[in-house]
């Protein structure tokens, strides 16, 4: 009988706490977006490793918040179902501490499946004192199965943490093609990497009111070409995206394209509209075609 094992793992906690930089150094390549920005990543996003003895398939959520619109719900759902559908959970935490995890907590209890505490951005901590009272400080919170204070972005103890799950999965077949490292398809990936561009050059209400579509895509005589559309809420927030001249879309424009090409290795001509969709975050018929299916 064959010793190979495979299964799901959930990634979940607060935004901003560095979930998908997680997924990303665990898979050796970026299939989700990161940015400084909390409420970053508003699905759940699947990536998948495979090993010698093991396929594991890491589901990193959107940070769990409380809920504002219709959107916020939405998020807050991805995240807490992740935690009923997966082998083991990774509970994520850095050195804050907020009451909207007590509430995640709560869900633990009502299921069997391991929780390993994982406390990230441990190399912006100063001593190992102040690790342990983090640790200390969520000891009587929930009957964890083990405690793994990681960096997600120099990996230290990344090795450790991924040993250990493997542990806890059950024997099982491949799940995915050994090749494939997320299911999504090219027109996701694309979407999320110019969203993270407009992320990471924005502020204030504009990250949270962004979403992107890509309209379509193919060659045109030698290049193939994307055409994609930024969606906001508001003219202003129009006005704040395209710059002056146009000069704020260029660089958003700029930077994808080159992410594009370099993630998914490609050659692409990208050609970014911006379009204004009043209140779409209230409105579910709207979310549905913005790719957030309720
Ligand atoms: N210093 C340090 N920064 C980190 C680490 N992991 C993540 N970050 C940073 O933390 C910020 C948030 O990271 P994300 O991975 O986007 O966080 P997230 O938990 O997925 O956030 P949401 O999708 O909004 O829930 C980014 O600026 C990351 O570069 C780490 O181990 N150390
Ligand atoms: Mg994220």
């Amino acid at each position: 009988m064959s010793n190979f094992k495979s299964g799901f793992v959930g990634i979940i906690g607060r935004a901003n706490v560095g979930k998908s930089t997680l997924l990303n150094t665990l898979i050796g390549e970026k299939v989700a977006i990161t940015s400084y920005q909390p409420q970053t990543t508003r699905t759940q996003i699947l990536g998948v490793k495979t090993l010698a003895d093991a396929q594991i398939i890491f589901m990193d959520t959107p940070g769990i918040h409380k809920p504002k619109h219709a959107l916020g719900s939405f998020l807050d759902e991805q995240a807490i179902s992740a935690i009923s559908s997966v082998d083991v959970i990774l509970y994520m935490v850095d050195s804050e501490y907020s009451f909207a995890q007590d509430f995640v907590i709560r869900h633990f209890k009502e299921t069997k499946t391991p929780v390993f505490l994982v406390i990230n951005k441990i190399d912006l901590l100063k001593s190992k004192i102040e690790i342990d009272k983090i640790i200390l400080s969520y000891m009587d919170k929930h009957d964890f199965k083990g405690i793994y204070p990681i960096s997600s972005k120099t990996s230290q103890n990344i090795e450790y943490l991924l040993q250990d799950i493997i542990e806890e999965l059950p024997l099982g077949e491949l799940l995915y093609d050994d090749s494939v490292k997320t299911p999504q398809t090219d027109f996701e990936r694309m979407a999320e990497l110019i969203r993270e561009k407009v992320l990471y050059h924005t502020k204030e209400e504009i990250p949270h009111s962004v979403a992107v579509v890509i309209e379509h895509a193919g060659y045109e005589h030698n290049l193939y070409v994307v055409y994609a559309t930024i969606v906001v809420e508001r003219d202003s927030q129009k006005n704040i995206l395209i710059g002056k001249q146009g000069s704020m879309l260029k660089v958003i424009g700029s930077e994808a394209r080159k992410d594009i090409n370099e993630t998914l290795e490609t050659q692409i001509h990208l050609n970014l509209w911006v379009k204004v969709i009043k209140d779409w975050r209230n409105r579910p018929q709207d979310l549905k075609g913005l790719g957030y299916d309720l």
